[in-house]
């Protein structure tokens, strides 16, 4: 079926059973479609799950705003800098030479990647906003690789649904499905401003997903695990999973 064809079935179907036989019944609809959250089951009901299904039919092929290159924050404020462990310090002290980014899960060809392998991919800018759920936002040029040529290279799994990001940074670990990880300004950013990504931003590396709100775009990633499971994600933040904005 063609996407928008798929698209109108998918509306028109949504659309006919929240008004005739509960939302419930969408919600399942929207499931099959691959545009629920994968929590829905549990903490999220039915009518969350349809605002996620439209929200994602809306913005499927949309982008976050750019912004001119004077909008750049003056002063972008670095949310939290953890206290990183004494592995991070020692990859730190070494210019981070030995940082590797370990891809595995459902690909053809699993890889750990060394920053200048990952600068190797062809390198985008983008000019975007972190937007915090807290209320603060400052907007940023973001450098890197974008996600999908990465992904495209280790091959993923045709059954696959989801991106794993885990970090050095405990407990920050999250996933994205796969419309946002082939996503063209989902990066695996190591640069910012001009420059090196700094280690308050996130340095070495750092995923940026700004189509969702700024947790989504978690600090010092060292994993990708692609899965077709929503078991095998991460234990939800008290956040919750799809941020859009
Ligand atoms: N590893 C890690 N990533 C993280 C966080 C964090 O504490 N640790 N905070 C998140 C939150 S809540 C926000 S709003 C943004 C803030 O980005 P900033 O630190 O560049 O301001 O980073 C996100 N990524
Ligand atoms: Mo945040």
């Amino acid at each position: 079926m063609s996407q928008l064809s798929r698209r109108k079935l998918v509306t028109t179907v949504l659309g006919t059973a929240a008004g005739a036989s509960g939302v419930a019944v969408a919600a399942r609809l929207a499931d099959r479609q691959g545009l629920s959250p994968p929590e829905w089951h549990g903490i999220y009901g039915p009518g969350d799950t349809l605002t996620c299904a439209a929200q994602k039919l809306l913005t499927r092929n949309s982008m976050a705003r750019e912004f001119s290159r004077d909008l750049i924050s003056k002063a972008p404020f670095a949310n939290k800098v953890a206290p990183l462990s004494g592995e991070f310090k020692r990859l730190q002290a070494g210019g981070f030479a030995d940082w590797r980014l370990v891809i595995d899960g459902m690909v053809a060809r699993p890889a750990s990647l060394s920053l200048a392998d990952i600068r190797g991919y062809p390198s985008a800018s983008q000019i975007t906003q972190v937007t915090c759920e807290e209320g603060w936002s400052y907007v940023a040029e973001w450098i890197g690789a974008p996600l999908f040529h990465v992904l495209n290279a280790v091959g993923i799994l045709p059954e696959a649904k989801y991106v794993v990001y885990d970090s050095m940074d405990k407990g920050w670990a999250d996933s994205i499905d796969m419309a946002d990880a082939l996503h063209p300004q989902t990066f695996l950013t190591y640069g910012m401003n001009g420059g090196e990504l700094p280690v308050g931003f996130g340095g070495p590396l750092r995923i940026r997903v700004p189509r969702q709100l700024g947790y989504k775009s978690v600090k010092y990633i060292t994993r990708l695990t692609v899965t077709s499971s929503s078991k095998e994600l991460p234990a939800p933040s008290s956040y919750s999973w799809y941020a859009g904005i």
